[in-house]
Order: C-alpha cells, then sequence, then structure tokens
C-alpha cells in the first residue's frame, strides 16, 4: 500500500464528525485519505477546516506589539520640548539626539532590558579557597547599560551644559524616554544624577571631591563612567533617617572616618561610589541623636585592587520586583569614607540627592506609562475580538484614552519640574521659581507614582491573559511600578515633605504656586473650548488657598488629599496651557477638558464630608481597630 506524509495539519470536522489526525510525521494510507477527501468534497463549503492535527499548536498566532520611534510617538513630549527650547538650539541640538535614541530605545534597548530582567544579578560570597570576597554578577546587559548611559551621556548632558538650562530639559528627555527600557538601569541613574549634583554643590567646599568624582560621574566615556549609590535606609526605618540612622563615623588622624554600620536597603550595590549618612563619634565616645547628629559622608566602594571598601555584602533582597537592580544588605566594618557637611547637616546636604531621584521616580513612572499605553495602543490595532479589531470598540478606546490623559498630565507635570531644575542648576531661577521646584518635586513624585499603578495595571488588562505572561515583560512592568510609591518616600512621607516645604516658606511657596497656575490659564479664557477647564483650575486654586487659610488646623491630617489637590490642581493649569501654547490641538484640548472634569480638590470634598475632624479620626481608628481590640490585641 503506498504512503503519503501528511502535508497539512487538519483536524476536519464536518456536521458534527471529527477526524484528528494526531502526529504532525504521521503516515496514513492513501486509501483513507482518498475517502475521506471524497466523503467531505461535496460538502466543501460547509467544512470547517480546523488546524491542529500537524504542529498541534494551531496556525494562528498573534501578532506581537511593536513600538516606533519611542520619541516620535510621543506627541506631548515633543511638543513640550518645542514650545519651551529655543528652535535653533532644538533643532541643532536636542531633536536630532532624542530622534536617535527613540530610535535606539526601541530597538536595541528594549532586548537589553529584557535580559536584565531573566539573568538577575548575585553574589560568590566566597571564592574556592574560602576566602570571603562578596563579588557582585550582574549580566552582560546590565554592563551594557553603563555604557549606553555613558555613551547617551544621560547624565553628562545635564552638567556639561552645552545648551545653558535647557540641557536639563533634553537629559530628563532622554530619561523620560530610556527609564521604562533600561531594565532599571535608571536606578543608578538617578543616583548618580543626586551625586553628581552633591559633589557640584560642594565644589566650593570640597574642591578635592569634585577633581576626584565629577569627571567620572559626568563623563561620556563608558570606561570612565562612575555610578553611585545612595545609602540611607537602615534597619529601623527609611522614612525617619533621623532616628532610624545607627551607622558611626570614627574620626582618624588623617582626616579621614571609619564608618560602621549596617544598611538596609542600598540599591545599585554595584556603585562606585555612595554618598551615605553616619554619626560622627565624639572624643568623648558618644554620638549626637536625631538629625542634628547626621551628617553626609562619601565612599568609594572599591579598594584600588578591586577589593570592596571593608564592606560585606550580607545578601541581596529578595524584592517583589526590580530584581534587576542588586538591593543590598550591606555590613561597613570600618570604610573609609570622608566626611562632606559639615556636622549635623546630613539630612540637608543628601536633600539635593532626595530632590533630583524624586524627579527621576516621576520620570520613570512618566516612562512606564508612556510605555504601557503606547504598547496597548498598537495592540489594539493588532488584536481582533468579536470580529474586529479593538481598536475599532469605542469601549476600549475610551479606556485607553483615559489612560493617555494620565500619561500626558503625569509628562506635563515631570517635564515642567526639570525646565526648573534646569534654571536652578544654572543659577537663573528666581525666588518664585525655587519655591515651585521645592514644591513639585515631592508633589510629581508622590502624585506620579500612584498614577503609574493604576496606568500601568490597567494597561495590562487591556492585553487580557497575555497581559499576564511573563515572557512577554509585561507583568514586570506592574510589579517594578510598585516600587514607585515606595522607595525615596512614601506617598505619605512625601504628603508631610509637601507641608514641610510650605512651612518653611510660611507659605508663600503656595501662594507662589496659586499665582503660577492663574498666569498660565489666564489667555485660555479667550478659547471657548478651553474656558470651562481654565474656570475650573483657577477657582481649584482659589479654594486650596482659602482651605489653607481656614483649616491650617488640620493640614497634617489632610496632607494626603491637600498633596492630591496640589498635584491635580497644577496638572490641569498645565494641560490647559499645553493646549494654547501648543496651536490648540484638539487633541490637547480634549485632554485638558477631560483632566479638569476630575475632581481637582479631594481635600475640600473630604473636608466637607468632615474626614478631617477629631470624630473622624476616631472613627477611623475604630473602624480599623475595634475587631482587634476586641480580640484583646490591643
Ligand atoms: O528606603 C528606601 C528603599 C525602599 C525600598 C526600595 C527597594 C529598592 C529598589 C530600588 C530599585 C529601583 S529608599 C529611601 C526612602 N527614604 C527617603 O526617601 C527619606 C524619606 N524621609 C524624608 O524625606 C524625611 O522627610 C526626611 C528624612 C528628609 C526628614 O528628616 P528630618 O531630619 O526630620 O528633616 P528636617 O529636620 O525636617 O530637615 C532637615 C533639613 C532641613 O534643613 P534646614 O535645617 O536648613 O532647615 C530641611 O529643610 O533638611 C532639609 N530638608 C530638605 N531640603 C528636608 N527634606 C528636604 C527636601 N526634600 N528638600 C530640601
Amino acid at each position: 500500500m503506498q504512503r503519503f506524509r501528511v502535508k497539512q495539519n487538519l483536524l476536519l470536522v464536518n456536521s458534527g464528525t471529527r477526524i484528528l489526525l494526531r502526529n504532525v510525521t504521521a503516515f496514513t494510507s492513501q486509501e483513507a485519505h482518498t475517502k475521506t477527501i471524497d466523503k467531505h468534497k461535496k460538502v466543501e463549503s460547509e467544512l470547517y477546516v480546523a488546524p491542529f492535527a500537524k504542529a498541534q499548536i494551531g496556525t494562528f498566532f498573534q501578532e506581537r506589539p511593536s513600538l516606533g520611534n519611542h520619541y516620535k510617538e510621543d506627541q506631548t513630549l515633543q511638543s513640550y520640548l518645542k514650545r519651551h527650547i529655543p528652535p535653533d538650539i532644538f533643532t541643532s541640538k536636542v531633536e536630532p539626539d532624542l530622534h536617535n535614541f527613540g530610535q535606539r530605545v526601541t530597538s536595541e534597548i528594549v532586548d537589553l532590558g529584557q535580559q536584565c530582567d531573566v539573568e538577575l544579578p548575585y553574589v560568590e560570597h566566597f571564592d574556592p579557597w574560602g576566602q570571603r570576597i562578596d563579588r557582585l554578577v550582574t549580566c552582560p546587559a546590565w554592563k551594557k547599560m553603563h555604557d549606553i548611559s555613558a555613551e547617551e551621556g544621560i547624565i553628562s548632558i545635564a552638567y556639561n551644559r552645552e545648551i545653558g538650562e535647557y540641557s536639563r530639559l533634553h537629559q530628563m528627555a532622554k530619561v523620560y524616554l530610556f527609564a521604562s527600557f533600561s531594565g532599571l538601569y535608571s536606578c543608578p541613574i538617578a543616583m548618580t544624577d543626586g551625586a553628581a549634583k552633591i559633589v557640584e554643590n560642594l565644589a566650593t567646599e570640597y574642591p578635592w571631591l569634585k577633581e576626584r568624582a565629577f569627571g567620572h560621574l559626568t563623563s561620556r566615556q563608558p570606561g570612565q563612567f562612575w555610578t553611585s549609590g545612595q545609602w540611607m535606609t537602615e534597619r529601623k526605618g527609611g522614612s525617619d533617617v533621623a532616628n532610624g540612622t545607627e551607622t558611626v563615623a570614627i574620626p582618624q588622624e588623617d582626616g579621614s572616618f571609619r564608618l560602621h554600620g549596617y544598611k538596609w536597603f542600598s540599591s545599585a550595590t554595584d556603585a562606585d561610589i555612595t554618598f551615605t549618612l553616619a554619626r560622627v563619634v565624639g572624643k568623648d565616645g558618644q554620638t549626637t541623636k536625631g538629625t542634628r547628629g547626621l551628617s553626609l559622608f562619601y565612599v568609594e566602594v572599591h579598594n584600588a585592587d578591586g577589593s570592596l571598601n571593608n564592606i560585606q555584602i550580607q545578601k541581596l533582597k529578595n524584592k517583589l520586583g526590580t530584581k534587576q537592580v542588586p538591593t543590598a544588605e550591606l555590613l561597613l566594618d570600618g570604610t573609609i569614607a570622608h566626611k562632606v557637611s559639615d556636622e549635623g547637616r546630613g539630612v540637608a546636604s543628601i536633600s539635593n540627592m532626595l530632590t533630583l531621584s524624586r524627579i527621576h521616580n516621576a520620570f520613570a513612572s512618566a516612562s512606564a506609562m508612556r510605555r504601557v499605553v503606547n504598547t496597548a495602543r498598537d495592540y489594539s490595532t493588532r488584536r481582533s475580538a468579536f470580529g474586529s479589531v479593538l481598536k475599532n470598540y469605542s469601549l476600549h478606546v475610551q479606556t485607553l484614552a483615559r489612560l493617555e490623559v494620565e500619561v500626558r498630565g503625569a509628562t506635563l507635570l515631570t517635564l515642567e519640574a526639570a525646565r526648573l531644575l534646569g534654571r536652578e542648576d544654572v543659577g537663573t531661577a528666581t525666588e518664585h521659581e525655587q519655591m515651585l521646584l521645592r514644591l513639585l518635586t515631592p508633589l510629581a513624585k508622590l502624585y506620579t507614582a500612584k498614577q503609574a499603578m493604576s496606568v500601568v495595571s490597567e494597561g495590562l488588562e487591556s492585553f487580557g491573559g497575555q497581559g499576564y505572561i511573563e515572557d512577554t515583560g509585561l507583568p514586570g512592568l506592574l510589579r517594578d511600578a510598585q516600587v514607585l510609591p515606595i522607595w525615596e518616600g512614601t506617598t505619605n512621607v512625601l504628603s508631610l515633605d509637601v507641608q514641610r516645604a510650605l512651612m518653611k516658606t510660611k507659605g508663600r511657596a503656595l501662594q507662589v504656586w496659586h499665582d503660577d497656575i492663574i498666569c498660565r490659564v489666564e489667555s485660555a479664557g479667550q478659547h471657548t473650548e478651553l474656558s470651562q477647564a481654565a474656570e475650573t483650575v483657577a477657582k481649584s486654586a482659589s479654594f486650596i488657598i482659602d482651605f489653607a487659610q481656614r483649616h491650617s488646623d488640620v493640614l497634617d491630617k489632610a496632607a494626603r488629599d491637600f498633596a492630591y489637590s496640589l498635584s491635580r490642581t497644577f496638572i490641569g493649569a498645565l494641560l490647559v496651557q499645553h493646549a494654547v501654547e501648543s496651536g490648540l490641538d484638539p487633541t490637547d484640548i480634549y485632554a485638558a477638558q477631560r483632566w479638569c472634569e476630575k475632581d481637582l480638590t479631594p481635600v475640600i470634598t473630604n473636608q466637607s464630608r468632615r474626614h478631617f475632624s477629631s470624630n473622624s479620626a476616631d472613627l477611623d481608628f475604630q473602624l480599623l481597630f475595634k475587631n482587634y481590640h476586641d480580640q484583646g490585641r490591643l
């Protein structure tokens, strides 16, 4: 009997008859085949050909989502930069670089980022002869991210200042394009930027520091480029740094110090240098408690021979996400360090680093949102369900459009913080702008981090089950986003930081915030489509000022809602202003309108519901603890 190889993967189904040809390479008889064909020939039009026999996995494969040039696909970024950077500088220096980088991000860097997610860092604690070495091993893709960061000038652009105050915007635009694809290399970049800012600011008092480190931190040569850590958190906690820091610094005869302590979360442990806080031990062997006892120290992580500077890596942290980043518990056991602040001025001195890392955090949040929304947008053109591609379903498009509004708002807020930082960098920021920057930094960090959590989560949902599958790279985005509201200050800690910024200026910063908003939305009143949004924003700003004046006694309890109100109202103003100044593009107008339909002032809404009264505080406590108390656990 003549035999032949089955050519098609066919499960033939006809009116309930199923003939399964099980094996891809199966041979069957010509006769049997002919019979089957004959049987079905007559009813070919009714024949349903289900493709499961040969390959066993079917023939339909969902086309994967893909991203184009990440810069060119971002209308908000482009139009914001065009608005703020003089045209000749923009066209000659900024746009071509961002264009190239936008291409590099979605063609080369995306895969490297994925590799960082797979090849996680680990520590070799001992060499084969039992010697403790604590060698941190990172993957080639992580190292490549280091080199790319240097080549692309991700730090250097901001400090070489080739284009003056616009350098910071240029740099942060790159950070924004890079962060969510960088395999979390954005973390060491944030710390390194903060370190460069500290070193630059301390140049007069500590010229040796600038000479030693600045060139490395801002180098474009991969072999010369240093990254920095920021080791602040200890076992007693990351928020209450003043009371949580136990590390002591013992003065040495040569003017240096030896640090002894335990750093509980030290991110990017492969850094070359770090800044850290410790308490100087006085001649009486005592240290000073609280903030007044904390000083800032500069540490080089490795000795000249590559061994660690009396540092033991106890373990790498087992985190929910950001596993790509080697975050470690470190024992400092006589680590050589150099004091770079006056005694007791540690927190104030490291605050420069906090400002930078919080702004980077906001860009990382905006970046994660942008990546998810652009990917979901592309996917909606490739994925069909119920007879049509998803982009044809207005419910689906409405869901993504709501996310797009969030991303645009977050992008404008973070870019505005970067613009002000650029002016502060070069010393042209007015006093008002400095106050505004001080206020916008915690606001941008806290608000965009929360947006990122919800936008990334909703974005993943738009992929259906695929959004839950690891090797699509999508779930990692959600896990990694969860760190954004936590590190560099939680939402509540930052809400209190907002209060600190307001108190320090005796409320002037709030007035500046208000006046700035009014100025931004003023001209929108003449555009019919925007007048309502502009009015809402202006009224909200005034209500908030009024609230702060009349209810200063509840500001601590209202701190979170207050910070949200400042953020939402400010973003509303930015969206309205952007719509006007970008030439009244209908999508910009629509984004501003949609944003301003939100409750811009939850603090006022919740005040009217008496959320901040002492009665509510008692009820909140009862709600949470009554049962716990009843169980005898309180
Ligand atoms: O713990 C962390 C890791 C979490 C897990 C992450 C996993 C790793 C994965 C990473 C992969 C990507 S991260 C660290 C989180 N911790 C923080 O960010 C600190 C949060 N806490 C704060 O921000 C607090 O508000 C403190 C530490 C700043 C408060 O300290 P004090 O000592 O109570 O502060 P004072 O007394 O209010 O301020 C001391 C000085 C003042 O200056 P003078 O004396 O001149 O008035 C303040 O004005 O510092 C100044 N200052 C600031 N200046 C305080 N905060 C600021 C600021 N934000 N900007 C400017």
